[in-house]
This record gives structure tokens, sequence and C-alpha cells, in this order.
């Protein structure tokens, strides 16, 4: 009866305003029931932000996630963001505006997630971390974490040279090429060789500094290692790039790369490959870029409300010469 009473006007108003939601609560059934809706043709929409293009690895993923989009039929927004956590905070945010299916992304940092995370939770768009890892106490603000186990690549690269150095007489100098400040790859590939190598008090690291996850980062920084330390005994990189970048900073200083220096990497992308097959690199611990597959079958499950596992480890292996050899034709990347 009150209603009777009110204006013409308010009472258009309100209607329009119940139509509104009426249609938006429609659409979001819609949304959840049939597991698609997004993009103009039904696909389901991922937003994307990748790391950058700073290596060999970061290339291969970067393919093999446009490529298995392309092949699940699923719309793929992506970002390069340049090495840059601000970039990729950006880029999320325009994706949540957007209102994508899923975000993805690869984080260049462990830290400072939180508060773009919540946004996209509280805007109900469900995350996949790829590649590397955050920081974040709440596990809630994302699904799952796909991606390699970076300390047990460190370990498994400490636990070779200490078995290959075992006879060595005296101390083994060793100096390190860590990944980007900050970034999961980066610490915990440090801190699962130095818990390996502890283990043998000869072994020591008597330098470690960044040099980016890049080939130039690897060469300028293996220069000043040469001109600082003239006993180098073992070069550990944190990832092939950096370990290409610093040969040329060894051969340069008149030492032979495989021989006068002792070297790991970890990735083992083609380059790297073909550097230890000729007896340059001495070991590589594999790390794989081909996450583009899982990732979409995760995007849909998440998408589709369907329950994954946390976290999501991919298979890997290691290097020596003679394996490098004989898998280095059938390499994919
Ligand atoms: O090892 C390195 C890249 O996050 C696992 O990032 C990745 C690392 C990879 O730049 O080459």
């Amino acid at each position: 009866m009150r209603n009777m009473r009110m204006p013409m006007a308010r009472r258009r108003a309100i209607a329009v305003v119940a139509a509104v939601l009426l249609a938006g609560s429609v659409a979001a059934c819609g949304n959840s029931d049939t597991g698609s809706d997004g993009g103009d043709d039904g696909k389901i929409v991922l937003g994307f932000s990748q790391v950058g293009a700073e290596s060999g690895w970061r290339t291969a993923n970067t393919n093999s996630i446009k490529e298995a989009a392309a092949e699940a039929g699923i719309e793929l927004k992506f970002d390069d963001a340049q090495q840059k956590q601000e970039n990729q905070i950006k880029a999320i945010r325009n994706y949540i505006q957007q209102k994508v299916d899923v975000i993805a992304f690869s984080p260049v940092v462990e830290s400072g997630w939180d508060t773009v995370l919540k946004e996209a939770k509280d805007a109900g768009i469900p995350v996949i971390l790829t590649d590397r890892a955050v920081d974040s106490a709440d596990k809630s603000l994302y699904k799952t974490f796909l991606g390699s186990d970076f300390v047990k690549e460190g370990r498994l690269s400490g636990e070779w040279l200490i078995e290959n150095k075992k006879d060595a007489a005296g101390d083994v100098n060793i100096v390190e090429l860590q990944g980007t400040t900050g970034s999961a790859p980066a610490n915990d590939r440090k801190k699962g060789f130095a818990e390996a190598i502890a283990a043998d008090p000869k072994l020591k690291v008597i330098a470690s500094q960044t040099g980016d996850f890049t080939r130039a980062g690897g060469k300028q920084v293996m220069e000043q290692f040469l001109k600082a330390h003239p006993k180098i005994d073992v070069l550990f990189a944190h990832n092939d790039d950096m370990g290409l970048g610093a040969l040329e900073a060894i051969t340069a200083a008149g030492k032979v790369p495989g021989q006068d220096i002792t070297i790991i990497t970890i990735d083992a992308v083609k380059d790297g490959m073909q550097a230890l097959a000729d007896g340059k690199f001495n070991f590589i611990a594999e790390c794989s870029p081909l996450l583009g597959p899982q990732l979409m079958d995760l995007a849909k499950k998440v998408h589709a409300g369907e329950e994954v596992p946390p976290r999501i480890e991919t298979e890997e292996t290691t290097f020596t010469q003679e394996q490098a050899k004989e898998a280095l034709p059938n390499r994919k990347y």
C-alpha cells in the first residue's frame, strides 16, 4: 500500500534498479553454471602477467603458455612486466577491471602481493601462481601454485659438487651468480645449494651477487668476480643465461670454462645444454618451462569451481656432459 503512495518517478527508478540486479544475478549464475562466459564467443578468458623476457627459459615459458591457450580454446590476455613488480600489479588490476575469468601470473619477487591478490579475491576471480611463489601468509588468496621445487634444484647442484670435488686438496672457492633479488628461484636455489655444500667444509662461497637472470648481468658480475678473486674454482649460476654470459668473461680472462672453473647452472635450455655438451659447463639441474598445458587445465578447473591441489610440482632431472650430448637432439626448448 505504501508503494502506491510513492511518486511515479521514484517507483520507476526502483524498478530499473531491480531489473539491473536481476539481470546481473542471471549473468552471474550463467557464469558458474556453465563454466564459461567471459569472451565474446563464450571462451574462458585468462589474464596472464609474465615476468619479462629475461632468459631463454622465459621465452620458452611464454611460448608454451601461448600455444597451450590456443590449443585449449582459451582466450589469453598476455602482459610482459619487464621484470617490474609495479607493472605486474598494474596488469592484474587491469584484468580485474576487465572481469577476466581467471588470472595467472609468475610473480617477479615473493613479497608484496597481498593487497592486489585480495582485490582479485573480492572480485571473485580465481588466481593461479605459475612458476614462482609468493610469501603471502593467507593461502586463500590463490587457488594453486604450479611450478618447480627450486630448493631441490639448488640442493641437487650442491650434491653434485660435493661428489665432484670430494678428492680436491684444500679449499674449493665458489662464486655464485644469483637470480633476480627477492625472487623465489633466487632465494630457494641459494638456500638449497648452501644447505647441501655445508656437508663439506672445504667448499666455500667466496662471493655471491645478483646477475638478474640475464646474460648481460652474468657477464658483468663474473668480470668483477674475476678481478677481485685470483682463485675461483667453481661458478654456481642460478640459470643458464647468466652462466652463458659468464663464459665470455672467463674466456676473456684467459681461463678455460669447464676446466679451470667448474660451472654448474640451472634450467637446461638448449643453449645451456649445448654448452654442457661442448664441455664448457659441467652440470645442469633441469627446470622445465613447459607449464602451458597444465596451466590451461587448471584454469578450466578453477573456473568451473572444481577443487585443485594447492601445490603442483613440475617433474625434473639433472644432466652431466655425457647426458647432455644424448638429450640434446630431442630437446624442445
Ligand atoms: O630459472 C630463469 C628465469 O622462474 C624458474 O626465471 C624461473 C627462472 C628461470 O629467468 O631462467
